[in-house]
């Protein structure tokens, strides 16, 4: 059956995509900055999708020489279109973020710190491959990944600053002099992915923000900002290897699945507005973007496996948020900043305790846990740390920092820290979910208060010694936090 229709529906589409006074009723596409609606706007159906098998997303490092020259060739004829054209480089980065003024259509789309994290990407990911392919004029074209927990080291025909080289920008010095990505984020990936408390989409969606932002900040340059991120061609293989790690979650089976089981939820429906390789724009929403293969036409290169028996646990469970302690403003970070709790107040905690009826932690191996989490407020980063900062709970005065460490606690994600058009916010709160670690230290409810948190930052590594960091972030007040899921 489908065979037979998706030729047909390909060539209507064709017709369509050329013929847009035709096209469907207008569809207003809400973002925080309400950037003009698209009159013309079609709603996806992967019919769309010319006939082919489907294709294969790839690691960086397993291109022939042949591939890099496609995609360079594809950049460079982005690069060549006014900022005015949909499919140009600029217009398409500015999608995720600009300071440019224009505000033209699906500009400064919001999507950090949300539950569409993964979703929102998947889909900029795909229309902008779209676009490449057939920049590049090669139909096989599809975008690489890097996998930095295999390989911590950037791509060499990404950081040779050769003239007319597109895929080279100015980066952190270390990393475009083939230095190596701290392993810290590296951790918090493991953990976002394998970690019980992760099994739940939307936990997993908003663990696997934080180091990937804390990536943003170490690869530095265009990259380290929301409103510049994406003009750094490293942002494409930086969130092709986060779609991918959504993916290699759910091989994991144990319970993970897409929040596919509330099929008119409003997170299904949700819907973003992009452009395709012609500049007609298109309405897809999130329900259309769980089956990369099925919906989407593309895949990971990851060896094949059966499905395994998908239990719904899409659930979204309602939280209450119990604030226990807090404590003053930090001020600017030192390389190694230790915070003791011991100035809370401890009349105070009592009573949030006894109101709560916080007697203890209830930790289960689902999204049902309780979660502590670390609430960073007005973390202001006046200069972006050539590295990440890593947050340690408890950490012995003995121990170095070091994030294979059970007092380990995660990485500030200070990407979504920066100011940004999307996010005018600033100075946002940032938080950092400490349930791993009070779980591998066993600490109680009332532990808390003598509590310790370190911040260490650290450098990329080149030639084996990590560099000065040196960086300038200050940190407002802290509050530990307890999620805990109302019955
Ligand atoms: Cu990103």
């Amino acid at each position: 059956m489908k065979t037979i229709l998706i030729p047909v529906l390909a060539l209507l589409m064709s017709l369509w995509g050329g013929n847009t006074a035709d096209s469907p009723a207008p569809v207003a596409i809400t973002n925080c900055l309400s950037s003009p609606a698209i009159a013309d706007a079609m709603p996806f159906s992967p019919e769309m999708i010319a006939p082919q098998a489907v294709m294969v997303r790839r690691n960086v490092n397993s291109l022939s020489a042949a591939d890099i020259a496609s995609i360079k060739t594809g950049i460079a004829a982005m690069k060549a279109l006014p900022v005015t054209n949909k499919t140009s480089w600029q217009y398409q980065a500015a999608i995720h973020g600009t300071l440019l003024t224009n505000n033209l259509p699906s500009w400064n789309s919001c999507t950090h710190g949300s539950q569409f994290f993964l979703a929102w990407h998947r889909m900029y990911l795909y229309f902008f491959e779209r676009i490449l392919r057939a920049k590049s004029g090669n139909p096989n074209l599809t975008l690489p990944y890097w996998n930095y927990q295999t390989n911590p080291v950037l791509h060499a025909a990404y950081r040779a600053n050769t003239p007319g080289n597109v895929l080279f920008d100015t980066r952190a010095a270390s990393i475009n002099a083939g230095g190596s990505l701290p392993n810290a984020p590296m951790v918090s990936i493991a953990t976002a992915l394998t970690a019980a408390v992760n099994i739940n989409y939307f936990s997993f969606n908003s663990a696997l923000e934080g180091p990937h932002g804390a990536l943003h900040g170490a690869i530095g340059g265009n990259m380290s900002s929301i409103n510049r991120a994406a003009l750094d061609p490293v942002f494409w293989l930086h969130h092709t290897n986060i779609d991918r790690l959504w993916e290699q979650w759910l091989r994991q089976c144990g319970g993970r699945s897409n929040p596919t089981a509330a099929a008119n939820s409003p997170w299904m429906n949700k819907s973003y507005t992009f452009f395709n390789e012609t500049g007609a724009a298109v309405v897809m929403t999130a329900s259309q973007v769980l089956n990369t293969a099925v919906s989407l036409n593309y895949r990971y290169d990851f060896p094949v496996q059966l499905p395994c028996n998908i239990l719904a646990n899409w659930q979204q469970w309602k939280f209450t948020k119990i604030q226990l302690v807090k404590i003053p403003p930090l001020g600017t970070l030192a390389e190694l900043t230790r915070v003791p709790f011991e100035r809370t107040n401890k009349a105070q905690f009592e009573q949030v305790k006894r109101t709560n009826k916080l007697e203890r932690f209830q930790f289960a191996n689902d999204g049902k846990s309780d979660r502590l989490i670390i609430e960073l407020e007005g973390i202001q980063v006046d200069k972006q740390p050539e590295g990440v900062v890593e947050v340690y709970m408890n950490l012995p005065r003995t121990e170095q920092p070091n994030p294979q460490s059970r007092s380990f606690v995660g990485v500030l994600d200070l990407f979504t820290a920066m100011p940004s058009k999307a996010h005018r916010h600033a100075p946002k709160a940032v938080d950092v979910d400490a349930t791993e670690a009070v779980r591998k230290l066993g600490l109680t409810v009332d532990d808390l208060q003598r509590a310790e948190l370190t911040f260490f930052t650290r450098g990329n590594t080149l030639n084996g010694r990590p560099v000065k960091a040196d960086g300038t972030v200050r940190v407002n007040g802290i509050n530990f936090v307890i999620n805990r899921v109302i019955q």
